[in-house]
């Protein structure tokens, strides 16, 4: 059976593991007794280890047969470390200086070892709560994103590729269920494991159960997640899943990787950092200290659809006919290319807008919330924040058709009281 030579690591196991290795003793050098090794894992699933030796490092990530964050209660397949391995291959062939590169895939084992991030690199959204201005971060994720998606795309490959590419990742079907329940139907429902800042944010979560409307745009996103295969994405791209320098934009975490709708990606970024923006007042340690950050986030929003947007077109106007969707005899005049482009990103868009809500309101009143949030310690101040951005997420939830350019909604965060 797949999993019968599957055991869980520990530091002493690991160290047996890798000793019987030779290709990853020898990229740490020395011997055992000279190798440091750390559990770092913080983030919701897994086990992640660092290891150091004295001529090199990598990071080793384990995938548990459950989900971390809850327990062997929720039982989850292991099989997330082979999609995860896969997308970071694809996605770092795609974008070499945005994905650490996979030194190791052991199946049995759901075990992928990579590149250390060394230090200074640090997780995005910790960067984000401490007030740390990344200049190229716009610039680095709307290449990532551009080249990920776009040649992941019927825009670049043919439809018999494409299905192959859908069928091989529909099997990571129950990490597509996970995100399914936890961001597109608990919030709305009265579920044991959602939570909020209490009694604060009590009517707030209540409304949301009770608004008609909120209820029959989510059926609609979920849909579209469920049923738009359009690009092979990361799938969980939100703040935690980026670690960065002044220099370095580098992408980690695919696993629940799958063909989905382009603006599943673009929203989770968007969304999130539209989430520390709401979140940075409750940080200012006085009045007025964050008002330049919350500036210069807002201007990444901007940046990143914009660049996103041009260099996605980029490419496609460099690759004209590669791919099945736009045949080149069909789509023979500037005029009709036009037409097909404009139609194609103004559905990146509003995809964006709508996930970047749905995944604000997971974050504020579902089962998984944000440090940007959580680390406010003063729960007036923190519920205020988060009632500010549960407002904004559920207005752009609803009226999103109503926005046509990223300028406008910058606009409408900014007005947000
Ligand atoms: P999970 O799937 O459980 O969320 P992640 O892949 O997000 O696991 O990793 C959890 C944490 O481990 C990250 O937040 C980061 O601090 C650290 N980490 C993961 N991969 C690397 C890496 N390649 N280099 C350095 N640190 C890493
Ligand atoms: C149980 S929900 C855990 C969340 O953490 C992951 O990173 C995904 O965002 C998932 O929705
Ligand atoms: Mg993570
Ligand atoms: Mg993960
Ligand atoms: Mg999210």
């Amino acid at each position: 059976a797949l999993h019968s030579s599957f055991y869980q690591l520990d530091e002493a196991l690991l160290v047996d593991y890798v000793k019987a290795r030779p290709n990853l003793a020898q990229r740490l050098g020395g011997t055992h007794t000279e190798w440091k090794i750390k559990e770092v894992g913080d983030g919701n699933l897994n086990l992640v280890f660092i290891l150091l030796g004295p001529k090199g490092s990598f990071v080793l990530k384990q995938a548990l047969p459950y989900v971390r964050c809850v327990g062997e209660s929720w039982p989850m397949t292991i099989e997330r470390a082979y999609f995860e391995t896969t997308v970071l291959r694809e996605h770092g062939r795609l974008a070499p200086g945005h994905v650490p590169e996979v030194y190791h895939f052991d199946h049995p084992m759901a075990l992928t070892v990579m590149r250390y991030l060394e230090p200074p690199h640090i997780i995005l959204r910790k960067g984000l709560i401490r007030g740390t201005v990344y200049p190229l971060l716009a610039q680095h994720m709307s290449d990532y994103m551009a080249s990920t998606l776009f040649h992941t795309s019927l825009l670049a490959n043919s439809t018999l590729k494409h299905r192959e590419g859908v069928a091989q990742f529909s099997r990571n079907v129950e990490m597509c269920r996970l995100t399914e329940e936890v961001i597109f139907t608990n919030p709305y429902r009265v579920a044991a494991s959602n939570r909020w800042t209490s009694p604060h944010l009590d009517a707030d979560a209540q409304s949301l159960r009770e608004d008609s409307r909120a209820k029959i745009e989510i059926a609609g996103l979920k849909a579209k997640f469920c049923e738009r295969s359009q690009a092979l994405l990361h799938a969980d791209l939100h703040t935690g899943s980026i670690m960065v320098t002044q220099t370095s934009t580098q992408c980690i975490d695919p696993e629940f990787g799958f063909y989905g709708p382009m603006g599943f990606d673009v929203g989770a970024f968007l969304g999130n950092l539209a989430l520390s923006f709401f979140s940075q007042d409750g940080h200012a340690t006085f009045e007025g200290e964050r008002e330049g950050y919350k500036l210069w986030i807002l201007k990444t929003i901007g940046e990143t659809w914009q660049l996103f947007e041009r260099k996605f077109l980029a490419l496609w106007d460099q690759n004209w006919g590669s791919g099945d969707a736009y045949v080149e005899e069909v789509y023979n005049s500037k005029e009709v290319r036009d037409l097909a482009q404009i139609a194609y990103m103004s559905e990146i868009f509003q995809d964006s807008l709508g996930f970047a809500a749905a995944k604000m309101i997971r974050r504020i009143v579902g089962i998984a919330h944000v440090e940007d949030l959580e680390s406010i310690e003063d729960v007036e101040k923190r519920a205020t924040c988060e009632r500010r951005a549960l407002n904004f997420a559920k207005h752009l939830l609803k009226e999103r058709s109503q926005y046509s350019d990223i300028g406008q909604v910058i606009s409408a965060i900014q007005s947000i009281h």
